[in-house]
């Protein structure tokens, strides 16, 4: 079973406890909870992270992209928090990487938001982008990583 990286970035341990008009009453467990049980139903094995560090993030890229290249792994979706507006570093990661689709994912409608909020140093190096759904973006952008892994390998079967 090939497995699947639930990314979290800086704060996101705080969901559940503050904001709700912005995040909504999920705690980052009910998160997780969500997308094991979504990748039950898609036949994936589940890994969550998160981390307050941006080293650890970029180590955690650096595992998933050597994993996916050996087959392990299927993509990952990251919801980097404000490193998205800030980190080159994580950009380069998941370029550095070369290969594995990694679904920028945000709870809140970024580009409804603050104007610093509205730039993503992560989406140009993204294979899609899911923004705005609430926590139920996380079991989109699955989803979508396994859609574009189906639209992959129909692809090569016709080349
Ligand atoms: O909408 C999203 O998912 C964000 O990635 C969340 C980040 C924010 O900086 C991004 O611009 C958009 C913030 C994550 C921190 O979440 C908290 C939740 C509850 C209480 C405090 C912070």
């Amino acid at each position: 079973m090939k497995k699947i990286l639930i990314l979290n970035g800086p704060n996101l341990n705080l969901l559940g406890t503050r904001e709700p008009d912005q995040y909504g009453h999920a705690t980052l467990a009910d998160v997780e909870a969500l997308c094991v049980s979504t990748g039950q139903r898609l036949g994936l094995a589940v890994e969550c992270f998160q981390s307050n560090w941006e080293g650890a993030l970029i180590d955690k890229i650096h595992e998933y992209g050597r994993l996916f290249k050996c087959g392990g792994a299927l993509g990952c979706v990251f919801n980097p928090g404000a490193l998205t507006h800030t980190s080159i570093a994580l950009h380069d990661a998941i370029k550095g990487v070369d290969g594995l689709p990694v679904v920028e994912c945000h709870i809140s409608n970024v580009h409804a938001r603050e104007g610093f909020r509205h730039h993503s140093w992560v989406s140009p190096a993204a294979a899609g982008i899911v923004v705005g759904f609430g926590v139920e973006g996380y079991t989109l952008a699955m989803e979508g990583l396994v859609r574009k892994a189906l639209g992959a390998a129909s692809t090569h079967t016709h080349i």
